[in-house]
This record gives structure tokens, C-alpha cells and sequence, in this order.
């Protein structure tokens, strides 16, 4: 057996007699039918050889056999014979749809071989076990493994739900009528897809997640509970994802027995054998077993079943764990005779023990993950299983019934193209009524919708509740909260200085008490609520913990102490970024997998956002997520004294790319207000499936009034915020700023205007994404509009009669201001925060940086000489009067 562990005590000669008689009294109490005796003896046993000094070798193998030993498989539920034709059916549909994608347009790409090996796993739980969005207590959410996507559509394609023109446009959306995209996606199938499964890693702890939020809804009283189960199918070359298994005893520790692994252990994953030299399976399940979940293996089909009967000294035990996976590779791609000779010929006695099979029938001995009666076993035992979650690790064949066109070969992943007697070959393997004449065209096969395929098809989804997958957006409108909730922040704090941060803590304590939306809102904080100032909101609206707060905290007679609750409301994540994120995820998308419309607020350290789990927020909006990402602690040079791993100037401009993301770095209190007014508005009154970044800081100054006609400008991007005269009116300076950098802009503005008798205006930038966009927009619609008036991007309409220079000031990579330089009715010099970050105080790092009130300066007197409007000199001077090195680096390059 393929231990992770070397087993010393193997090697030590045992007393046959000796070993006899223990195996014997062991015999004895097993046969007397009472499981739980055998474990207590086992366990005395053990016990009492530690205290002797002996430890026993940790592991949490078991032999390389079915967990579900024969005698326990129940009846199986329905008819072996028509399901195994309706699979059939599917599997050459799918490999149909791929081979003709490709003939199509070659290199189209597709994958025939993962579903091949997967249809039974799925064909098991689509007949008896998946339950539909009618099913009584809702349905269950199913991730389905991404790049399995046509053995969906091909069952689709039967249940009625996809045409053959869908078919034949897969992986060609663009074609007329538009086709089928290559992988789960709500934006692009938003009645069929839930969850966007490629990105490996990303669907297991989304899973995870989901199952565990299932379960926060269910104890906050927002959802009636129900047995409803979340299905992760995962190939097993995925697991190696951190991602994958990095969650998996949060699942153990919140006893998840709502959540079902399926690991389709085809020993495979693109390039060959996922452990060639030793065996994924057994390491998974030491994994799984280790974190405390439930594991089942289903390795050996019912043909095995026989051999195991006759298997009295354990040999044929002993010779399944022997092998290393690339060896069992082998056994599928050489032949019975291969399997003969080097599985059981090793011992004598087995290769008696098979002497009655031909070599094709030792070769066709099938595995466990393509036995039906094998995984059905498996999912009913997962479903009465309580207390942890199960993980049903499947042992399968990559490309299963392919044959010579790729079965168990390291190519198979690839193959994408069947010659005319391959599809032969798998026509008659699977027994599809297509004949020899129409074959190369590859038909696409569907029987009448009265044959009994069909009926037994629809019959069987229609007892489980409906066809899956289906996305059903039920949940309506919210009615937008009390303009109360956002008015103190509109006046301002006078000469109070707080930073924005406080702000937005203020704000969702308040939200938090709305009672259309309070009870809705998710504040989600991966262990940083002290940094943020949100330790209040333990006490008010309490700390989400499955099985309530088991101790007395120790700052219990503290007024804000830590505070933990089955119905509190808070997802304190600890220190997951990524875990966060998958919450985040569930919540954002409850309105479309249970209709209620969750509204997250996830807080973290900005620069631990986009850049370190970008693959996440993509996927949550690939999921038409809503919600807020609040990126706290943001600025490079805002957050003082942290050095290069937590300043972010980065995350605006990677905020770029995500289509529904809506990036705001507000620089005021009132601002951040305005946002997240109008967020909720669009997201949840307006019912748009958009997300909200908004980035805020802590840094403390006076928090402004907002000026009258303020709240369209925020919305879009920028508005004036403020014009300060000079005597030289040719002079013109327009300054940009945000985020906290706002404020040495307006210290330039009063400097420019003084000093050198400039007209300023000041302009407060809240979104260059949303200026960007719009201004794309725009020019799109012009360039295909030539004979119509042109459309005025709204920084035309802003900035009407804005001449002069631009210098636009931020705590971002200079690219991002620049992104709109192009749409300016001047030169844009952009000053920004290039670089790793350096541990110091604000005031250095804005020096260090160049994006300080001086800087400013320099940039507006450099800008304006540039155009003749103002003489060099005056540039040389500034430099000498704010004591600036001209030879100092540029940060930009490290
Ligand atoms: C993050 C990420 N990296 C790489 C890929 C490309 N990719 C798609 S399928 C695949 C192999 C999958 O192997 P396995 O998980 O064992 O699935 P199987 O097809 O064998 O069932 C790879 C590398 C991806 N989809 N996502
Ligand atoms: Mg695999």
C-alpha cells in the first residue's frame, strides 16, 4: 500500500500462530454484530500500548478498497438499463459537440475526455440525488466542474432546454443565433449557470463557503432550514490548488454535513498523472481524513466484488494499495494482458484466482466511479451521513470510452478530434442508433419524446424538483434605506478630524439599524476589526459562531466585548483574504441562488484585495455578485509607517478590468456617503448587478460639508470642488485630486494662487474608472455615429471652459489619472505613487513619493512653463525654495 508515512513494523517477522489467534478473537467479536464493541476494543488495545511507551505510526489511511463494503450497498433506486442509454447518449453528444467545434474552427478547443470520465458521477446524481429549484426546501447548489460544461449541455440538449443550433454553436457565441460558451458562466447563460467554475481552486472554496453561509442564513432567521446540500465536483489534478483543500477544516470545524465533495479521481490532469510515483487518492483521503471530514472511496467496481469474496488471506487487498498511479495508468492503456501479467501476476494465487477471465475481461473489470451502483451507494451515504461534511473520493478513467483515441493516455486532455473509425469505436461501444453512413458527419442524437429514455428522464428531474443547472433570480426590490442614515455625513464634522474609515464604520452601524436593509447587511472583516475601528459592532449586532459562544469572553464586562453569537451577524473571517472572499461571494449571489438579497460589506487592507485574491473578485463577478469591497488602510503613502507589503497604489488601476466594478476613492466623508447611498440604490431598489469598490483611509483631518450640487459629480467621477482666485487670470491651473491626497492639493491650490497669483480650480476625482469608462463610451458611439451630433463625454460637460494646465495628484500608480489624459482640454501632468512602499511617516512618504503640496507646485509652474506661460525660472526657483534634490531617484524603479 502507498503510505505516506515509511511503516517500520512491516519488516519485523511476525509468529504466524501468535497472529492467528489475535485475528481469531477479532473474527470472534466482529461476528457477534455489534460494530461499536470492535472500536472500543481496538481502542483499549491501543491505549494500552501507548502507556507501554509504543506509538503506534500516525495515519489516516485505509486500504486502497470501497470505504462501502458490498453487504452495506442499498438496492439501487431505479433502472440500470435505460439510465446506462441515456448516458450513452449524452456521452456522444458531448464528444459530438467538441469534434464538431473543431471541425468548424480548428483549435477551437473543448474537452471530450473529462466528461467521459465524469458521467457516471454526474448521471448518478442527476437521476437520484441533485435536487432541483422546485424541490421542496429549496434545491441544492451544484458546482459542476468547468470544463466538463458539454456533458451539461448535452443533457440539456435532451431535457429540451438547448437546441441543436445551441450545439453546434458551442464555443462559437458569436455565431448568428449565438452558441454555448466554453465554461459555466452566469453573465453569458444567466438562466442556466450559478456558479463560474474553471479557475481551479477557486469553485472548492467557493463551495465551502457557500454551504457554511447556508448555514448563517438558516440561524439568523432568514431562511427556513432545509436538508438542501451544496455538490463540489473537483477534478483531482484541481486539488493541488492551495485554494482547493486550504479551507477544508473550516468545512470539518463548522461540521458542514450540508456539503458533498465529488473528486473525480481519474488519476489525470492535462500533462499526465497527477502523482505518477504515488497515489492521489490515498493523500487526499489522509487530507480530508486529517482535517475531520467524512471520506468514502469508491475505487473498484461490482465485477471486483467477486475476486474480494475469494480474497480470504487479504492478497488481492494487499496488491490493490501496491501500485503507484502511473502503474495504474498502465492497466488502462496496455491491455488485459498487461493487466494479467504485472497486477496479478505478481502472486501466483491471484493470477489463479482470475485464470476463469479472458484477457478483455480482466481489462474491462470496471472502477468504481463508472459503477452506478458504486456511486449511488456513495451519495447515500453521503447523504445520511451528520456531523462533518463527505468527500466521495471516485476512482475513474480519463477519456472513458475513447479507446484508442486517447482512454487513459497523458494526451487524452487535449483530444478534440475523432477519425471515422474512432467515432465508429465509440458509436458501438455505447450502442448509438447512428449508422455507418451518417457518421463522419457526427449527427447530434436525440430519441423521440415519448421513447423511454426520455420520459424516464424527465420523470426523474421532475420527482427532484426541476432541470439543473438553473439560476432563478426571485428576489425582488429592496426599498432603499432613510435618508437619515446618510444625512450627519453630508454636514460634515467641522473642525473634528476623523478619517474616512470611521466614516464608513459610523455609516454601517447606522445601515445596521435600517430596518428594510439592517438585517440584510453582511460585514465581512478578515480579523482586523480593531484596526478598522469596528470592535462597536460586535457588541451590537454580535459575531456569527454556528454553536454560539461556548466561554465567557475575557472583556466580558467591557461595553464593546468580544461578543460571539449563533444569530450574530458578523462574518469574522480570521485571516483568510481568500475565505473572505468566497463569503463574500455567497452573500453577494444570495439573491440568485436562495432570493434574498444579502447586501456585503467586506473590509480588509486594500493592498490584500485585488492583488491578492483577484482571481476571486473576478470570479464574483463573473457570479453577478453585489455588494461592497471596502479597501481600508489604502493609499501608499496614507498608511503610514507599513512598508512595501501593505501600502496600496495599486489597486484603482487593477480595479480597471472587472466589467461590474465601480472603484471610488472618496476623499470626504460626505462622499463615501453619497457612494454607498447610491450603490444600494443601483444594486438593490434598481435591482443592476453590479459591485462597489470603494477605498478609505485613516488618515484623521476635518471631514467638509458637501457643497451644493455635489452628488451627480461623485456618482460620475469628479466635480469642482473649489476656485481660488489670482491676479493672473491667463494662468490657469486645473488640479485633480483624491482619497486623502485631496487635501495636499487643496494646500497646493492656496499656494499656486498666493504665491504666484494663479486662478486654481480644484477639482475632487472620485472614480477615474467611471470618467474612463464613460469617456470610452462616448467615443465608441461617435466613432460608429459619423452622421450624428457627437456625443459630449462628462468630462467634456465638467470641464467646459477648464483651460490651462491639469495636474492631477493621487495615491495610485501615476498610470490612472492618465487614463482620462486623452479626454482633457489640456496637458496632464499626473503625479502618483510609483514604487515599493517605505516604512515612514505620511509627511516623508509624500516627499519620497513626489505627490506632496510641493510637488504639486512644481508640477502646476513646470506644466505652465512648458506652455509659455509662465518663465523657467519661476520653476527653478520653486525647486530651490521647497528645498527639492533634482538628482534624487525616482521611486518608480524600486
Ligand atoms: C487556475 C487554473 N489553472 C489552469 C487551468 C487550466 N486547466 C484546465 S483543466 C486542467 C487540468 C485539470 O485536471 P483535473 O483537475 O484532474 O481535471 P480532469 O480533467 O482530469 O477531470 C488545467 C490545468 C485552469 N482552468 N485554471
Ligand atoms: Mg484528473
Amino acid at each position: 500500500m502507498v503510505s505516506t508515512l515509511p511503516d517500520p513494523s512491516q519488516d519485523v517477522p511476525i509468529d504466524e500462530l501468535e497472529l492467528r489467534e489475535w485475528l481469531e478473537s477479532l473474527d470472534y467479536v466482529i461476528g457477534q454484530d455489534n460494530p461499536q464493541r470492535v472500536i472500543r476494543l481496538l481502542q483499549e488495545l491501543q491505549e494500552r500500548a501507548h502507556a507501554h511507551g509504543i506509538k503506534l505510526p500516525f495515519t489516516a489511511q485505509t486500504p486502497f478498497i470501497n470505504t462501502i463494503p458490498v453487504q452495506e450497498q442499498p438496492v439501487y433506486g431505479g433502472s440500470r438499463e435505460i439510465e446506462r442509454r441515456i448516458k450513452s447518449i449524452i456521452r456522444w453528444n458531448a464528444m459530438a459537440m467538441v469534434v464538431r467545434a473543431n471541425r468548424v474552427e480548428n483549435g477551437i478547443g473543448g474537452h471530450i475526455s473529462t466528461y467521459a470520465s465524469i458521467a457516471t458521477l454526474y448521471e448518478v446524481g442527476f437521476n437520484h440525488f441533485f435536487k432541483g429549484p422546485e424541490a421542496p426546501g429549496g434545491g441544492d447548489q451544484v458546482y459542476f466542474q468547468g470544463h466538463a460544461a458539454p456533458g451539461n449541455y448535452a443533457r440539456a440538449f435532451l431535457e429540451g432546454r438547448l437546441s441543436v443550433e445551441d450545439l453546434k454553436n458551442f464555443r462559437h457565441e458569436m455565431h448568428p443565433g449565438g452558441g454555448l460558451p466554453s465554461y459555466p458562466h452566469p453573465w453569458l447563460m444567466p438562466d442556466f449557470w450559478q456558479f463560474a467554475t474553471v479557475s481551479m481552486g477557486l469553485g472548492p472554496i467557493m463551495a465551502i463557503y457557500q454551504a457554511r453561509f447556508n448555514r448563517y442564513l438558516e440561524n439568523r432567521g432568514l431562511k427556513t432550514p432545509s436538508d438542501a446540500k451544496v455538490w463540489y465536483f473537483m477534478g483531482d489534478g484541481e486539488s493541488d490548488e492551495p485554494e482547493s483543500l486550504g479551507a477544508i477544516s473550516l468545512a470539518a470545524r463548522e461540521k458542514l454535513d450540508n456539503l458533498i465533495f465529488v473528486i473525480n479521481c481519474n488519476l489525470q490532469r492535462l500533462d499526465g498523472p497527477v502523482r505518477g510515483n504515488s497515489s492521489i487518492i490515498q493523500e487526499l483521503e489522509t487530507v480530508f481524513r486529517g482535517a475531520g471530514w467524512n471520506v468514502i472511496k469508491v475505487l473498484w467496481g461490482s465485477a471486483w466484488d467477486a475476486l474480494l469474496a475469494r480474497d480470504k488471506d487479504g492478497l488481492l487487498v494487499r496488491r490493490m494499495g501496491e501500485d503507484v498511479d502511473g502503474e495504474r495508468q498502465n492497466y488502462v492503456v496496455r491491455g488485459g494482458q498487461y493487466v494479467r501479467e504485472h497486477f496479478f501476476g505478481r502472486y501466483p494465487q491471484l493470477l489463479e484466482m482470475v485464470s476463469h477471465l479472458s484477457d478483455d475481461q480482466l481489462w474491462r473489470l470496471r472502477l468504481g466511479g463508472h459503477d452506478p451502483e458504486k456511486v449511488y451507494a456513495a451519495y447515500q451515504a453521503a447523504l445520511n451521513h451528520t456531523g462533518s461534511p463527505t468527500v466521495i473520493l471516485a476512482r475513474t478513467i480519463k477519456g472513458y470510452g475513447l479507446g484508442e483515441a486517447g482512454e487513459g493516455k497523458n494526451i487524452t486532455h487535449q483530444q478534440k478530434k475523432l477519425n471515422e473509425a474512432e467515432l465508429k469505436e465509440f458509436r458501438t461501444r455505447f450502442g448509438i442508433p447512428i449508422s455507418d453512413e451518417e457518421i463522419d458527419t457526427v449527427p447530434f442524437y436525440r430519441p423521440s419524446d415519448d421513447s423511454p429514455e426520455m420520459e424516464y428522464l424527465r420523470a426523474q428531474r421532475k420527482k427532484l424538483g426541476g432541470f439543473l443547472p438553473a439560476r432563478t433570480v426571485t428576489a425582488g426590490p429592496l426599498s432603499p434605506p432613510e435618508a437619515t442614515v446618510f444625512a450627519e455625513f453630508h454636514a460634515g464634522t467641522g473642525e473634528r478630524e476623523v478619517t474616512t474609515t470611521m466614516a464608513f464604520v459610523r455609516l454601517i452601524a447606522k445601515l445596521l439599524r435600517d430596518k428594510a436593509m439592517g438585517p440584510l447587511v453582511v460585514p465581512i472583516v478578515p480579523d482586523e476589526s480593531r484596526t478598522f475601528g469596528m470592535e462597536a459592532l460586535f457588541r451590537q449586532v454580535g459575531i456569527y459562531a454556528s454553536g454560539g459562544q461556548v466561554y465567557e469572553p475575557v472583556d466580558r464586562e467591557n461595553l464593546l466585548y468580544y461578543k460571539e453569537a449563533r444569530n450574530g451577524q458578523i462574518l469574522e473571517e480570521g485571516i483568510t483574504e481568500a475565505g473572505s472572499m468566497a463569503s463574500f461571494i455567497a452573500a453577494g449571489t444570495a439573491y440568485a441562488t436562495h432570493g434574498i438579497n444579502t447586501i456585503p460589506f467586506y473590509i480588509y487592507y486594500s493592498m490584500f484585495g485585488l492583488q491578492r485574491v483577484g482571481d476571486l473578485i473576478w470570479a464574483a463577478a463573473d457570479m453577478r455578485a453585489k455588494g461592497f469591497l471596502i479597501g481600508a488602510t489604502a493609499g501608499r503613502t496614507t498608511l503610514a509607517g507599513e512598508g512595501l507589503q501593505h501600502q496600496d497604489g495599486n489597486s484603482h488601476l487593477l480595479a480597471y478590468p472587472y466589467p461590474t466594478m465601480q472603484a471610488y476613492d472618496p476623499a470626504f466623508a460626505y462622499e463615501l456617503a453619497v457612494i454607498i447611498q447610491d450603490g444600494l440604490a443601483r444594486m438593490y431598489v434598481n435591482q443592476e448587478d453590479l459591485f462597489y469598490y470603494i477605498t478609505v483611509t485613516n488618515e484623521n483631518y476635518p471631514q467638509p460639508a458637501m457643497p451644493e450640487g455635489a452628488v451627480e459629480g461623485i456618482t460620475r467621477g469628479m466635480y469642482l470642488l473649489r476656485t481660488v482666485g489670482g491676479s493672473r487670470a491667463e494662468a490657469t491651473v486645473q488640479l485633480l485630486g483624491s482619497g486623502a491626497i485631496l487635501n495636499q492639493t487643496l494646500a497646493a491650490a492656496d499656494r499656486l494662487s498666493d504665491q504666484y497669483g494663479l486662478v486654481v480650480n480644484v477639482w475632487s476625482v472620485t472614480s477615474y474608472k467611471a470618467l474612463h469608462q464613460n469617456a470610452l463610451d462616448c467615443e465608441r458611439w461617435n466613432m460608429r455615429h459619423p452622421d450624428e451630433a457627437p456625443r459630449r463625454t462628462y468630462l467634456a460637460k465638467t470641464l467646459d471652459g477648464a483651460d490651462g494646465v491639469f495636474v492631477a495628484a493621487s495615491d495610485y500608480v501615476k498610470a490612472l489619472p492618465e487614463t482620462i489624459s486623452r479626454w482633457l482640454p489640456g496637458r496632464l501632468v499626473s503625479l502618483g505613487t510609483d514604487g515599493f512602499g517605505r516604512s515612514d511617516g505620511r509627511r516623508h512618504l509624500r516627499d519620497f513619493f513626489e505627490v506632496d503640496e510641493a510637488h504639486i507646485v512644481l508640477a502646476a509652474l513646470y506644466a505652465l512653463a512648458g506652455e509659455g506661460r509662465l518663465e523657467q525660472k519661476v520653476v527653478a526657483q520653486a525647486i530651490t525654495e521647497f528645498g527639492l534634490d533634482p538628482e534624487k531617484d525616482n521611486p518608480i524603479h524600486y
